[in-house]
């Protein structure tokens, strides 16, 4: 195995991101505590965040030719060029991990959501303060996250296929994530959020049909959305 990645088994989350890219590349990964065996499963996960240079403050990170990377954006960086899906340019790479970086801070506010308090409290303990966010998160932020990648789309001098250049790279992935991810938590916010974002949804839906994406989306690698990941459908938030 060439990539291990290290993720918590059970939901999409963060490690989604990473996943998509690894899929759509058809490289050679595992997902490391997803698996059973001596160096695999939760505890190896947690047992590599720990004792060795350059730890990982969260899951996802990912083990490659001896090196432990963390943090999704950062990740993604790494991937790009070894996967192909990164333009060659300095500056366009520079362009896609600030791209990268916008979807992270969608990522975390949509988290914080269902955890306004505090990230180790449950969600029951804190409704009336993730109705309040949710009412924000849905009227205001959203439709600002969702407009921009439309619009980067619609400025990209080569054209609106794609948010960084001229072909695929994991920012486009992340675009698929993000959509699927707010229609899931969100189904009546996202569907008046995106009547907006034709060109979001044109590239969500390419996305969707490449050979490799859909296989994988097919298969049961592809954990379904739960009330355990970032995106979480709890109706009242969505009202
Ligand atoms: N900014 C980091 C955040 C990583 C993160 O928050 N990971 C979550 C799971 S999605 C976690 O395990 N957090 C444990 C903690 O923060 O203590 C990234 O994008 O990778």
């Amino acid at each position: 195995v060439s990539y291990r990645l290290f993720y918590w088994p059970d939901l999409q989350g963060r490690g989604e991101f990473v996943r998509l890219a690894l899929e759509a590349a058809g490289a050679d990964y595992e997902d490391v505590a997803r698996r059973r065996g001596s160096d695999k499963g939760v505890e190896a996960m947690t047992g590599r965040m720990e004792g060795i240079a350059r730890s990982s403050f969260a899951p996802p990170f990912l083990e490659h030719e001896g090196r432990i990377i963390g943090q999704t954006a950062a990740i993604l960086l790494y991937l790009g060029p070894r996967l192909g899906l990164a333009p060659n340019d300095e500056i366009d790479r520079l362009w896609l991990h600030q791209i990268q970086l916008t979807v992270s801070d969608l990522v975390a506010e949509a988290h914080d959501v269902h955890h306004p308090v505090g990230t180790g409290l449950y969600y029951e303990d804190q409704k009336p303060e993730a109705l309040r966010r949710a009412a924000e998160f849905r009227t205001a932020r959203i439709p600002k996250f969702l407009d921009w990648f439309e619009r980067i789309l619609d400025e990209n001098p080569q054209g609106p296929a794609h948010l960084c250049g001229s072909s695929l790279t994991y920012a486009d992935l992340s675009m698929f994530q993000i959509v699927e991810g707010v229609r899931y938590a969100f189904p009546k916010a996202a569907a008046r959020a995106l009547k907006k974002t034709p060109k979001l949804v044109a590239l969500r839906n390419r996305v969707a049909r490449l050979p490799n994406i859909e296989a994988y989306l097919d298969s049961k690698r592809r954990t379904p959305f739960n009330e355990s990941g970032i995106f979480r459908h709890y109706p009242e938030l969505d009202a």
